[in-house]
């Protein structure tokens, strides 16, 4: 197989960045290990930054976000059994982020994508990357029941491969920086069949430590708790998990609904960075080249912004022959992506209960919380960075 650009990973990385080229005109495959059913069926993020919303729409494909997602202007953070509100739209000249499932996004992109005449070749797992400091760089890739063995060539390749996939790998360990921090503590995050509780998302660091209150429907809600990331899931009957829900978000005069779990599941935290982005003709976009503790709602965001600059500099160097922009790629990159680790840390570190923290450390925690309820500049910060940076 022969294309302009190849893409490894159907993720929201791989996906966008497809769709992006598709539209400047660029051909590419995206090479992806599991099935279709698979990628559409993984629970994973839910809230969308405003200009990633805005995308959808230019893209032609915010028609079922627009009638089925929910629009929030604002945020509850609590502690101490009482809630303040961030007035998220008041502070950011009345930007709203979206919450609509990852899942959701990703069918959308990939029913796109196929209706425009991309190519997605599903079942099909990357194994090697070679020729990365040549013009002609080949990833070969495992495919169908018999396991046949293929190659792609092209004249780049975009390793939108996830955190544990080959494309970070490929870049030899000697230009290669990685910048790592793993929290003591994991969310179990559970799909619940109840009704609205609350009519935003609350992040609480209250009782036993951290929970979030999200939603995905009228009639479905997604909420998560901290816990330990050596748990076995099977140790949480949904009684153990409804009494921490319970513990950690109740207030004088309003209970959480409780309804059905038909799904459960437990991921640790971690922040990661790679530096470099790219090295020779292989490029690294969303979680292959970073990753952030979902407590800023920031990684899906990061993926798609990796990847408007790409295609933005994949166009430049196609139509015009001007390399500067792959040349800066990774610089540009990580200007947004390290501001997303901070933002990511500080809200995680606030909301949280780590038990190797001093009581000082806790303190300064409930200290942070309290000046985002009294000083406008700290709610600005926050709201500014939550609802997505402006791109410099
Ligand atoms: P993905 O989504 O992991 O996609 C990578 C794809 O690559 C495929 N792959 C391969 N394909 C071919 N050959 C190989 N050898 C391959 N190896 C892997 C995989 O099958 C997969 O389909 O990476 P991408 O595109 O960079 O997207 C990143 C986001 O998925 C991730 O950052 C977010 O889900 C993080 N996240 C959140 N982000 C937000 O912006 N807002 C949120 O509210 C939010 N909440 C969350 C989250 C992540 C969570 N989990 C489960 C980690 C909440 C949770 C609980
Ligand atoms: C979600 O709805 O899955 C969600 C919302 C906010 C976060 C993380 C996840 O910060």
């Amino acid at each position: 197989m022969r294309t302009q650009v190849g893409i490894i990973g159907a993720g929201p990385a791989g996906l966008f960045l497809a769709l992006l080229l598709q539209r400047a005109g660029i051909a590419s495959v995206v090479l992806e290990a599991r099935s279709r059913a698979e990628v559409e069926g993984t629970v994973r993020a839910g809230v969308l930054e405003h200009w990633v919303t805005a995308l959808m729409h230019e893209l032609g494909l915010g028609e079922r976000m627009a009638r089925e997602g929910h629009f929030h202007g604002g945020i509850t953070l609590q502690w101490n059994r009482e809630r303040h509100h961030v007035d998220i739209s008041g502070l950011t000249g009345g930007k709203a982020v979206t919450v609509y499932a990852q899942h959701e996004v990703l069918k959308d992109l990939i029913a796109g994508l196929l209706a425009r005449g991309g190519t997605i070749v599903f079942g099909a797992a990357a194994m090697d990357i070679q020729g990365i400091e040549t013009d002609s760089p080949r990833v070969t890739f495992r495919c169908g029941e018999a396991g046949t063995v293929a190659t792609l060539q092209c004249d780049y390749v975009v390793g939108a491969d996830g955190f544990h996939g080959p494309g970070r790998q490929a870049m030899p360990l000697s230009v290669r920086h990685e910048y790592q921090k793993i929290y003591p503590f994991g969310w179990l995050g559970i799909l619940t069949r109840a009704p609205l509780s609350w009519h935003e998302l609350i992040y609480t660091n209250q009782a036993g430590g951290f929970a979030l209150l999200s939603t995905r429907s009228p009639l479905v809600q997604r909420m998560y708790i901290q816990c330990d990331p050596a748990d076995n899931i099977a140790q949480w009957s949904d009684r153990r998990i409804w009494d921490e829900l319970h513990a950690r978000l109740d207030v004088d005069g309003w209970s959480l609904t409780e309804g059905e779990i038909f799904q459960k599941g437990i991921i640790p935290l971690r922040s990661f960075v790679c530096e470099p982005m790219q090295y020779g003709r292989l490029f690294l976009a969303g979680d292959a080249a970073h990753i952030v503790p979902p407590t800023g709602a920031k990684g899906l965001n990061l993926a798609v912004a990796d990847v408007l600059v790409l295609s933005r500099a994949l166009e430049a160097a196609y139509r015009r022959n001007d390399r500067n922009g792959l040349e800066r790629y990774s610089a540009v990159c990580l200007r947004r992506v390290w501001k997303a680790e901070r933002f990511s840390w500080y809200m995680t570190t606030m909301l949280h209960r780590n038990e190797s923290e001093t009581d000082f450390e806790r303190r300064i925690h409930f200290a942070d919380l309290d000046l985002v309820r009294t000083s406008e500049s700290a709610a600005r910060l926050l709201a500014e960075n939550y609802v997505g940076l402006p791109f410099d």
